[in-house]
């Protein structure tokens, strides 16, 4: 048994916790965890659980949203709300900042989180996601501000995600490194499998979604089109993939190497992805993962948000590749 690296154990045995905290942080990451752990059964019994479907309602992305999107944001929310640590959540389905009722006034911890990433991607059997970050106060004795989450991506202290694929695992980084774990359904347990991650530097995969070409800008279309037609032989392998799930994308190229884009355009000005749950850990899981991220001028983490579902364009991947798009765009303006 002493191989069974569960979660909690990794926390406990590798430290994968960070300067500062306490017993509080595993038992909120734990609480993640297990919230991950409900959304992925009811993830994999969809259709039996007639969860599928839209819930009849827009949230403040103008987007339609699905039943089990309300599903996994009611539960983490539930789940976080009795933790005394945790003061406030931002969460891609709830307009504005959700103060929690046990932690409201001391709580040290923010949580933000996509709650299910690629809803679009439910009904149809492909990947989603859990994406989440922890930020810690920098004063407690009152009720959390919308200013509070408004720091730059380096101030997290936690990040990862959980991914509904063939298995479903959960990813994350303290600032030391990333462990992926692969949820063993007969214990009820995230095993490690996949203990510090870096990124292949291969880019195995080029992401995006291509059919926006016609609006992407000049320094895009250079980027895309240099990866495309090269014959370097760093592009041998190369191919296109690309889920719609972000999260999905992001992770196969965490383990194959790639570069995903989601970038800004003449339709889009700020592209389409949020920075405060969706941008903000997967560029702190990558970065710590050997990668890279920016919205193509500036480090993703240096970027300071300037409203909870403030969007932003997304480069992220291998560190080459990114700082080719950033190069393309100086090039081509
Ligand atoms: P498009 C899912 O709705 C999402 O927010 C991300 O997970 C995904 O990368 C993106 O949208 C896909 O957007 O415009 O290509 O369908």
């Amino acid at each position: 048994m002493s191989e069974l690296m569960t979660l909690s154990r990794t926390i406990l045995q590798r430290k994968r916790s960070y300067e500062g905290a306490t017993g509080d942080f595993t038992l909120l990451l734990n609480h993640i965890a297990l919230a991950a752990k409900v959304v992925s059964r009811q993830v994999a019994k969809a259709g039996l659980l007639d969860v599928l479907g839209k819930a009849g309602k827009d949230n403040i992305q103008g987007e339609e949203v699905q039943r089990l999107d309300v599903i996994a944001n009611d539960l983490l929310i539930e789940l976080l709300n009795d933790l005394p640590m945790v003061a406030a959540i931002a969460s891609e389905e709830e307009d504005n900042l959700q103060v929690t009722q046990a932690g409201r006034l001391d709580g040290k911890y923010l949580v933000c989180f996509d709650p299910l990433d690629g809803s679009s991607n439910i009904d149809v059997n492909v990947t989603i996601g859990t994406i989440f970050s922890i930020r810690k106060r920098k004063e407690t004795g009152r009720e959390a501000t919308v200013e509070d989450f408004l720091a730059p991506g380096s101030e997290q202290v936690a990040a990862g995600y959980a991914v509904y694929g063939s298995s479903t695992m959960f990813v994350y980084t303290t600032g030391d490194g990333v462990d992926g774990f692969t949820l063993d359904p007969s214990i009820g347990e995230f095993v490690l499998t996949h203990p510090d991650i870096r990124i292949p530097d291969s880019p195995r995969c080029l992401s995006g979604n291509v059919l926006n070409r016609k609006n992407w800008l000049p320094g895009t279309q250079a980027f895309w089109d240099g990866i495309a037609n090269s014959t370097d032989e760093r592009y041998k392998k190369t191919g296109l993939r690309y889920v719609g799930t972000l999260v999905a994308d992001v992770h196969r190229n965490l383990l194959q190497g790639g570069v995903f884009i989601y970038p800004d355009d003449r339709k889009s000005p700020n592209g389409k992805l949020r920075i405060l749950y969706e941008c903000h850990p997967l560029a702190f899981v990558v970065e710590q993962a050997g990668g890279a991220a920016t919205n193509g001028r500036e480090r993703m983490l240096d970027i300071v948000p300037t409203g909870l579902h403030m969007r932003v364009p997304l480069i992220i991947g291998n560190k080459q590749e990114v700082a080719l798009y950033s190069q393309m765009l100086a090039e081509h303006p």
